[in-house]
């Protein structure tokens, strides 16, 4: 079990190194036959230096130039190449297999928009997906180029402006990762991230079941109210709430009361985060492209319970 909230906090265990996924194993394993190859030759080199050092002084007894020219240039040759045509083969073998579920993320500045086709489903910041199923992951970008990165289940692959590209990823078990973009992109970069959570058969079933349902209109005065501040207060004009908004300019708020946390993964997903979120988010993630709002505290609690309450 891995513990952290945020895109600040990361656990020792979310690290390419403890792999989750065939992907990630398959490019740890790279990583460790590598470091030991490469290791080898580093001492092999460290002791070549040391005798010729201990040598230079007793004349005749230097190595022919046949020795350098096979220790120097054959053997490190042969080397590179057979460790370069390993990890080919071992990129190439990455993107196979028929995949037997599809997911779409999209990253704005500086969040992540995901997408079910299959389902309908509209999402942010969050990817759901089966356990054991070999995921399709479509990525591309909105405005500049990001890149898309879960150090457990493997990949890494550049989110570009107009161009698809395509990851395939599974991971073995039911669990949370960690996701982030590992591509600069200027101001909060480090603070956009997101998390995969891969669900047993039954469990996903029940997360389709439950995501694919249209917010009910409430009916508790202080949710009617809520409901009304977020189409006053213009928050309507860049986030969609299925049913009664529509607009990709900030990330859909539709299932936003079952999200695990806010601002790209900035802070946990609890009423009082929501608030100061929606109050002032330049001070939580400063350069986002959240403007702040000027609420009264009755407009803002009934706003922020309005949104909790959203499945
Ligand atoms: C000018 C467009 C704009 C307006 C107006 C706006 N937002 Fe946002 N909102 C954004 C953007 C962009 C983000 C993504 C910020 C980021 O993570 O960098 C965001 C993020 C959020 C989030 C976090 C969602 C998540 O899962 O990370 C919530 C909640 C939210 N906005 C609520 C509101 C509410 C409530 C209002 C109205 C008071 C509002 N927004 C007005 C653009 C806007
Ligand atoms: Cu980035």
């Amino acid at each position: 079990m891995n513990f952290f909230n945020t895109a600040r906090e990361v656990t020792a265990t979310e690290h390419m190194l403890n792999p989750a996924g065939p992907a990630a194993a398959r490019i740890a394993e790279i990583w460790w036959e590598m470091l030991v190859v490469y290791g080898i030759v580093y001492l092999v080199t460290m002791a070549l230096l040391v005798w010729a050092l201990a040598i230079r002084r007793r004349e005749g007894s230097r190595p022919g130039s046949r020795f350098v020219f096979i220790a120097g240039f054959v053997i490190p040759t042969v080397i590179l190449v057979i460790m370069l045509f390993a990890a080919i083969l071992d990129t190439m073998e990455l993107g196979k297999g028929e995949p037997g579920f599809r997911v779409k993320v999209t990253s704005h500045h500086w969040w992540f928009e995901v997408q079910y086709p299959d389902l309908g489903i509209v999402d942010a910041n969050e990817i759901n997906i089966p356990a054991g199923v070999l995921t399709d992951f479509e990525l591309q970008s909105h405005a500049v180029v990001h890149s898309f990165w879960i150090p457990r289940l493997g990949g890494k692959r550049d989110m570009l402006p107009d161009h698809p590209t395509h990851l395939m990823l599974m991971a073995d078990e039911a669990g949370e990762f960690r996701g982030t973009c590992t591509e600069y992109c200027a101001g909060p970069h480090a603070l956009m991230a997101f998390r995969l959570i891969a669900h047993d058969p039954e469990e996903f079933e029940q997360w389709v079941r439950r995501r694919s349902r249209i917010p009910e209109e409430p009916s508790d005065p202080l949710l009617v109210r809520g409901r009304e501040v977020f189409m006053e207060q213009g928050c309507m004009a860049c986030h969609a709430i299925r049913g009664l908004s529509e607009s990709n300019t900030g990330p859909d708020l539709t299932h936003v009361g079952s999200r695990r946390t806010l601002g790209a993964g900035t802070i946990p997903n609890s009423e009082g985060s929501l608030a100061g979120w929606i109050a002032n988010p330049q001070t939580i993630k400063p350069g986002s492209l959240m403007p702040r709002s000027f609420l009264s505290p009755e407009d803002l609690h009934a706003l922020t319970a309005y949104l909790r309450s959203l499945p």
